[in-house]
């Protein structure tokens, strides 16, 4: 058995972490675009750190990225060739509103997706589009303080407005927020939040969230009505958490961690905040400021299908004593001693897909799209830019695998898999270049340095296959 026809096949990339071009066009400039590779990066991105301006220590790796920005139908046309039937990617918002509380929007940026999303549907290839993949214009920021202000939700209104009217006809699956707990994680990085020392940082990521669903609300009753074909989701870092033990404390744990994450997805599925959460956040002391209407708006306008990105499963212990946790920074947790870790710490866990789509499936019953997983992982490439990533093969194998059996043994109802960074780009948590997950080599290193040329991979040839069978030959 495979999966079901129609089913789509693909990759994912974000705009910051592929165009470049960051200030072509009329661009203007985003949170994502101050955050350097190095030591100081980690600090920002975790809103510890004020430091926004480019300076000349460091080097910032999304103002040329992978130059998708002008490159981009050589690449749509390799993604074509492996059989892509949908790419996963991100509108950047500040190409469209530069600096994002203008009247009008910027007819360059808008005029740029438009021949993107053509040049996709040259191939039949359908593109589904994260609208906010963690960027904010700069200029919301620091006029606004991001997402702890009300006022982004019109700004954020207005955009959706703009882009669903636009593409209707080229675009119909959008992802409102990618990774929306990310909020909770890296909340610079996420959402633009940075914090004052006396302020509670719960109480200004919690605003911040509401603000988001409620956007994400609002984004989903406009797409309905512009188009009906328009169908929405949610996007969740997703990845179950694991008791430790079976010792009733560790479950309980492993369960509360899990709810950290669900709440953003409860609300946009169910449309309406979960009792767990009240409690949780009354019991801190964080107070949720809401208009009249909000939560109406959030039962009359939930999500179509439930998206997430999976890379891991993860582990919740009550012992304070077991203290030894993954290298992987963003989500780290306590260490799993059965799995083994890539290069750079992240635990892999094929099963855990399986049982992360179960628990996915069970508490929503809407469908599924996987729209990130992968590996991200060192490459050696030849003289001709060719990688043999037998690696890369086993690990997205293996997920295959176990995403297979989540739909033919489990009977999990799942729109499409689109693996993480089909193209090597800019790691979104360290910066690097080095940090791979692409079936198609980019010719650049850390620093900025090299031809950007494109070169397949090994594992090229096996996606395609993989697609041409439909994920019977894995
Ligand atoms: P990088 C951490 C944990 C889970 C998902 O991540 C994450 C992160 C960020 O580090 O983000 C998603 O590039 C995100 C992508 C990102 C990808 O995972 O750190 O949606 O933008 O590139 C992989 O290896």
């Amino acid at each position: 058995m495979g999966f079901k026809k129609g089913f789509l096949w693909g990759g994912a990339t974000a705009a910051n972490q592929v165009e470049g071009g960051y200030n072509t066009a009329g661009r203007g400039l985003a949170n994502v675009d101050v955050v350097p590779i190095g030591v100081d990066r980690f600090p920002i991105i975790t809103g510890q750190m004020k430091h926004f301006n480019f300076d000349s220590q460091h080097f910032y790796p999304a103002k040329e990225a992978i130059d998708m920005y002008h490159r981009y139908k050589e690449d749509i046309a390799l993604f074509a060739e492996m059989g892509f039937t949908t790419y996963r990617l991100s509108i950047a918002w500040s190409r469209i509103f530069p600096m994002g509380d203008e009247k009008e929007p910027n007819e360059e940026g808008l005029q740029y997706y438009e021949d993107l999303f053509k040049e996709c549907h040259k191939y039949g290839i359908e593109p589904l589009v994260t609208i906010t993949h963690f960027d904010c214009p700069m200029h919301l920021v620091e006029k606004y303080g991001a997402w702890r202000s009300r006022e982004m939700i019109g700004f954020y209104e207005k955009f959706c407005d703009v882009i669903f009217r636009r593409y209707k006809g080229l675009v119909k699956y959008w992802l409102t927020f990618n990774e929306i707990n990310m909020i909770l994680h890296a909340p610079f990085m996420g959402a633009g939040l940075f914090f004052e020392e006396w302020e509670n940082q719960e109480q200004v990521k919690y605003q911040a969230a509401h603000h988001e669903l409620i956007a994400s609300a609002v984004a989903t009753r406009i797409a309905h009505k512009v188009d009906p074909e328009n169908q929405i989701g949610c996007m969740l870092a997703a990845g179950q958490y694991y008791a430790y033990t079976c010792k009733p404390e560790d479950v309980f744990k492993a369960l509360e961690a899990d709810r950290e994450n669900y709440f953003f997805i409860d609300v946009q599925s169910r449309g309406e905040y979960p009792a767990y959460a009240l409690k949780k956040l009354e019991r801190e002391g964080v107070t949720i400021q809401m208009e009249d209407s909000d939560l109406e708006l959030l039962k009359e306008h939930t999500v179509d299908f439930i998206s997430f990105s999976y890379y891991s499963s993860r582990v919740a212990s009550s012992d304070s004593k077991i203290n030894e946790t993954t290298a992987e920074n963003i989500f780290a947790s306590v260490k799993n001693p059965y799995l083994e870790e890539s290069e750079w710490g992240w635990q892999i866990d094929p099963l855990g897909l399986r049982i992360t789509m179960n628990s996915l499936n069970d508490r929503y019953q809407k469908p599924l799209f996987i729209v990130e997983n992968g590996l991200g992982a060192i490459d050696e490439p030849d003289e001709n830019g060719y990688v043999v990533d037998d690696y890369r093969i086993e690990y997205l194998s293996a997920h295959l695998k176990a995403m297979k059996d989540a739909v033919n043994l489990d009977g999990v109802d799942l729109m499409g898999y689109t693996s993480w960074g089909c193209i090597d780009l800019v790691s979104a948590g360290t910066g690097e270049m080095t940090k791979r997950y692409g079936f198609i080599y980019v010719d650049r290193d850390d620093q900025g340095n090299g031809t950007l040329t494109r070169s397949k991979k090994k594992s090229f040839n096996w996606y395609k296959k993989v697609i041409k069978t439909n994920g019977e030959d894995l």
